[in-house]
This record gives structure tokens, C-alpha cells and sequence, in this order.
């Protein structure tokens, strides 16, 4: 008799690293249980994977319960969603983006964290990943509000960590890079030129380098903690200092 398959929830599954996180597990045998807040886009994600998606919009409390409420068996937990909303400098800041970045890039997954914790730890062998950022641990001119949104988040990430030793549960942080997804647009409120100059001339991670890593570390045997991973385009080293070629 064959075990059933572990469930993976993945919060962000409309677009980017989630929908191909979404890929990478269901390719791996995972039954992955997707949400976000466009469902035409969830559907289009979900149905060729046989996978199930539901609504879900992370800010809201009340859409967070009635996602998890059905979910009888969380293995894996991939708090994937999130965005940057502006890239201001401190003295031009518009609050209302701050709020909206911490709503969503921290208390967000708070939210999904503390609704399906109980149903990850009597998995008896649960994970959390938390798409976390360079931007968790570098600073640069205009991004305060977003990084300061995932400092917080790695703050919560590794405090999360201490809280749960001798629980079954592991956690971590993947931390990536430039990486071209819709991220950029949402950034510069659907501005293309401005989205696209982010990438000029170099060439940033794609959303499945990102998915590829999520799913190995869902893979490793149980006793096994991958605490954080940094994942940058060869032409990044640092938030700030990025390889461009000229146009030719
Ligand atoms: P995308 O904009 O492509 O994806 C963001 C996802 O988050 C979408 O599926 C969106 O779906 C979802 N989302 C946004 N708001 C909410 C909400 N309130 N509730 C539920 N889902 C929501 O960007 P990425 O794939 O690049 O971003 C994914 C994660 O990776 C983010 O946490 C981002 O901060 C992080 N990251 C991105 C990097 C990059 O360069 N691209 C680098 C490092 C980290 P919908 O709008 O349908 O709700
Ligand atoms: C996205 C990477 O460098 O734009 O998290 O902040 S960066």
C-alpha cells in the first residue's frame, strides 16, 4: 500500500515563484493546495497540476481561516506571497505602502503560520519555507519600506525556529535575488519600461531556479533542516552592485 502523498499549501500560487513552486512539488508527488486573490489565474495554475486552489487573500483574516479551515492535512507550508509596493526614499515615504508591505510581506504570514501551525506539527514532520529576500538582510536607496518589511520577516523566520525546537517541525528561509516575475511590475505599479530597466542588461534569476530550490529542501529526509538559502543571478553580488552589459 502506497502512503498518501504529503500536502503542500503555497501562498502566491497566481503568478511567479508560487505557480512554479506549485509546478516543482506536484511534479514531485506532492498534493499541493494553492490560493491567491486572482482565481482565474489560480485556476489556470492548479488545474493542469490536479491540484486544489482556493481564494485567498493573506491580509485579510477572515479569507486566511476560511482557506485553512477545510485543510485537514498541511505537511509543508510555502509562505510565498508578497510584493513590494514603491521604491520611495525614506524622506518621500507614503505610510499607506509601508502598511500595505508589512500587511502583507509579515503579518501575512503570521496569519497563515499561526492557522496551520497546529496541522503542521501533528503531520509529524512539517515544514515552513518562508520566501524571504536579499532584501532581509542588505538595504539600498528607495527600498526601506520593503526591506524593513523583510528584515521583519526573517526576524519572525528565525524566531520561529527557536520556538519550535523539539517540535517536528523545520523551517526556512529562502532568500533570492533579482529575479524576473511580475514582482517588478507590481513594484512600479504596472509602469513596463520602469519593471523592465530593472533587468537591463543582466541576466536575473527565472521564477523556477527559486521553485527548484523550495522543492529540494521539501525533499530532504526529516532530520534534516536547511535553515536559509541565498540564491542570486551570477550577475549579482551584492542588492546593489549588479554585472550590466551594454546594449549591443
Ligand atoms: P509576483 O508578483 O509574480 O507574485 C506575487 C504573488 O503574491 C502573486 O501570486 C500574488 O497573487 C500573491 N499575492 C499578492 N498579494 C497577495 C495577498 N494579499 N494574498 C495572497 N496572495 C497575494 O512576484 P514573485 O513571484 O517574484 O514574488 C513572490 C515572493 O518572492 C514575494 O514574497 C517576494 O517578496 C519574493 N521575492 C521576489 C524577488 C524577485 O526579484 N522577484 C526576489 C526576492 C524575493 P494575487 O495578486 O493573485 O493575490
Ligand atoms: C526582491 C529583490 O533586490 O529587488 O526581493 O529587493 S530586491
Amino acid at each position: 500500500m502506497s502512503a498518501s502523498p504529503r500536502v503542500a499549501v503555497v501562498t502566491g500560487a497566481s503568478s511567479g515563484f508560487g505557480a512554479a513552486t506549485a509546478e516543482a512539488l506536484a511534479r514531485r508527488g506532492f498534493e499541493v493546495v494553492l490560493g491567491a486573490r486572482r482565481t482565474d489565474r489560480l485556476r489556470a495554475v492548479a488545474e493542469p497540476l490536479g491540484a486544489l486552489w482556493a481564494p485567498l487573500d493573506v491580509t485579510d483574516p477572515a479569507s486566511v481561516e476560511a482557506f485553512c479551515a477545510p485543510l485537514e492535512r498541511v505537511d509543508v507550508l510555502v509562505n510565498n506571497a508578497g510584493n513590494a509596493f514603491g521604491a520611495e526614499s525614506v524622506a518621500e515615504a507614503v505610510e499607506a505602502k509601508w502598511r500595505d508591505m508589512f500587511e502583507l510581506n509579515v503579518l501575512g504570514v503570521l496569519r497563515m503560520t499561526r492557522a496551520l501551525l497546529p496541522r503542521l506539527v501533528a503531520s509529524g514532520d512539517g515544514l515552513i519555507v518562508n520566501v524571504g529576500s536579499i532584501a532581509g538582510f542588505e538595504t539600498y536607496p528607495g527600498g526601506a519600506g520593503y526591506t524593513a518589511s523583510k528584515h521583519a520577516l526573517r526576524a519572525l523566520t528565525r524566531t520561529l525556529r527557536l520556538e519550535l525546537l523539539g517540535q517536528p517541525v523545520r523551517v526556512t528561509e529562502i532568500a533570492p535575488g533579482l529575479a524576473e516575475t511580475e514582482f517588478s511590475l507590481v513594484r512600479h505599479d504596472g509602469d513596463k519600461v520602469r519593471a523592465a530597466k530593472v533587468y537591463e542588461g543582466m541576466q536575473p534569476l527565472v521564477a523556477a531556479d527559486v521553485a527548484e530550490a523550495i522543492a529540494w529542501v521539501a525533499t530532504r529526509p526529516s532530520h534534516v533542516g536547511i535553515d536559509e538559502m541565498v540564491i542570486r543571478p551570477r550577475d549579482q553580488a551584492t542588492a546593489m552592485l549588479v554585472h550590466r552589459r551594454p546594449a549591443t
